[in-house]
């Protein structure tokens, strides 16, 4: 984002939208993961879907009319990552279930429609995979199911990455309704390299800090440069709630109708287009950092409340669902695409190396999906980043820092370091570099920032815009980087570049926005809510 744009939204909100800040109480315990159902039938992944009227929740207090798929009553998939709180599967949900399902197994997907008779057909779109498909009625795009009929599609998961799917039935309604969701290939070989060596040493100092690991894989794709410690899965939509307002008011006026009658049908004009909800994983900023499966969110599972720990590689898959590109910036870092649409970018001449751009804004072109991997460090700051140095009070605090060959604190340094340091993945050329005079910051000697004088509130008791300050700073009110306790981070603000975009119903904070969190080691990232 832009400086003038941080200035103002510092004085609108307690998020502190800051460049490089201190971590905000809204945090709270919700984090996220890249949570599914799976189907556990061997080579074959069956699932059972629905597609079905609801009212999703926006952070404005309007309930929308919407249509989405979900998961039959009765049937029972499983789900994925293990250890997720709550998880669940409405008859009605978006984005609807995030499928997982590994790489060569035949996946059959049974959709119900039991939308209103006058939203006459529905369908779901495989796009990319070879699809066949078992009764329903036919189509303009695939087989359909008619009201209360039913449609039966499979096909071979023969591309491993992210993928979308989507209804191909009246696209320009059913899409803005809210039929969308992902499918998760999950490759069959995952590359020995993602479990060993630095690969598997993020892994282990999470393991050593009583971290769970919340990954489906240790590779996006069976390739030795797409493994990954940490994932999260991101679709971004827009809606018009006027579109939804008139298929609301139609669906009413003829409900009863007579499926196929003259006259049981929607006339619901989709342009001209003028989105209110920007959305990501269907709900807007700020429920999107609530927790997955929250009780308010009973059609709205899935949220968008990313963390990590720096050193990472956090595998971000993206997709496009709305009808309109959204320049998505994630803030601190490029973000190296990996694939589009489950089609690895490599390069022409090795075959091996990897060839996709470097992202400064992941443009999420409608229905198109993106593997990229996020990656932060700390490197170059100019102070120790979270004050791991032994002047520090704090008892984590840690005295070595013995650069690898790349200048971090890993298990390639020598001597290694332990998989239980705090300070694993240091940029060594920082630590012990101290940021302020006591009893400002909590280091002792000068330092490459000036801060204000904590007894001077010109800039406000809520200042931004200051480094990261260590643990025992005293220049915030609580609630800040004391809070909450044991929290010790970073926020980048991931949003939409098309300002307009980051609104709810015109008001701003709101809509395509969220919070990376780049937290100290010593903080447990817990992904199951
Ligand atoms: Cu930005």
């Amino acid at each position: 984002m832009k400086p003038t744009f941080m200035k103002s939204a510092l004085g609108k909100t307690r998020l502190l939208p800051l460049l490089m800040g201190t971590v905000a109480s809204f945090a709270g315990t919700a984090h996220a993961a890249a949570p599914g159902i799976t189907s556990t039938n061997g080579t074959a992944a069956t699932f059972l879907l629905t597609a079905q009227p609801a009212f999703l929740n926006q952070p404005d207090g309007s309930s929308v009319y919407s249509w989405g798929y979900g998961c039959v009553t009765g049937s029972s998939p499983a789900f994925v990552p293990a250890g997720m709180h709550d998880a669940s599967c409405n008859t009605m949900q978006v984005p609807g279930p995030t499928m997982v399902v590994t790489e060569g197994q035949t996946v059959t997907v049974t959709l119900t429609n039991n939308l209103p008779n006058a939203a006459g057909n529905t369908s779901i779109l495989f796009p990319g995979f070879q699809v066949t498909t078992t009764g329903g009625v036919t189509g303009l795009l695939t087989q359909e199911a008619a009201p209360a009929g039913s449609v039966t599609y499979s096909f071979k998961a023969s591309t491993p990455g992210t993928h979308s799917y989507y209804s191909g039935t009246q696209g320009d309604l059913q899409v803005e309704m809210g039929m969308y969701g992902a499918l998760i290939v999950l490759p069959a070989n995952v590359p020995a390299a993602c479990n060993s060596g630095l690969h598997a040493s993020n892994v282990n100092v999470e393991v050593a800090h009583g971290e769970s690991d919340f990954r489906l894989a240790a590779a996006a794709f069976d390739h030795d440069k797409s493994c990954y410690d940490r994932e999260y899965l991101f679709q971004f939509s827009e809606m018009d709630s006027n579109i939804h307002t008139q298929a609301l008011a139609q669906v009413t006026a003829r409900s009863g109708c007579t499926a196929g009658a003259a006259g049981c049908s929607l006339e619901v004009p989709t342009e001209p287009y003028h989105p209110s909800y920007f959305m990501i994983n269907g709900r807007s900023m700020p429920d999107d950092m609530d927790a997955n499966y929250e009780v308010e969110y009973s059609h709205q599972p899935y949220n968008g409340n990313p963390h990590m720990h720096p050193g990472e590689q956090v595998l971000l898959r993206i997709i496009g669902q709305g009808r309109w590109q959204h320049p998505f910036h994630e803030h601190a870092n490029h973000v190296r695409i990996l694939a589009r649409d489950g089609n690895m970018i490599l390069s022409a001449t090795s075959g091996e190396d990897l060839a996709g751009a470097p992202l400064f804004t992941t443009t999420t072109t409608p229905g198109q999906t993106m593997d990229g991997i996020f990656y932060f460090t700390g490197r170059g700051l100019n102070w120790d980043m979270y004050g791991h140095n032994p002047k520090s009070t704090d008892p984590l605090a840690n005295t070595t820092c013995v650069p690898d060959s790349n200048g971090y604190y890993t298990t390639n340094s020598a001597p290694p370091a332990p998989v239980a340091a705090v300070n694993y993945f240091e940029w060594c050329q920082d630590h012990n570099k101290p940021l302020e005079v006591n009893p400002v910051g909590d280091v002792a000697g000068g330092g490459p920032a000036t801060l204000p004088n904590p007894l001077i509130f010109t800039n406000g008791a809520w200042y931004g815009g200051s480094p990261y300050l260590g643990p025992n700073s005293n220049l915030l009110p609580s609630n800040t980087q004391g809070n909450p306790s044991n929290e010790r981070g970073f926020a980048f603000m991931w949003h939409s570049h098309n300002e307009r975009e980051i609104t709810t119903n015109n008001v701003f904070p709101g809509g395509m926005m969220m919070m990376m969190l780049i937290d100290s080691r010593e903080f447990v990232i817990d992904e199951a809510n």
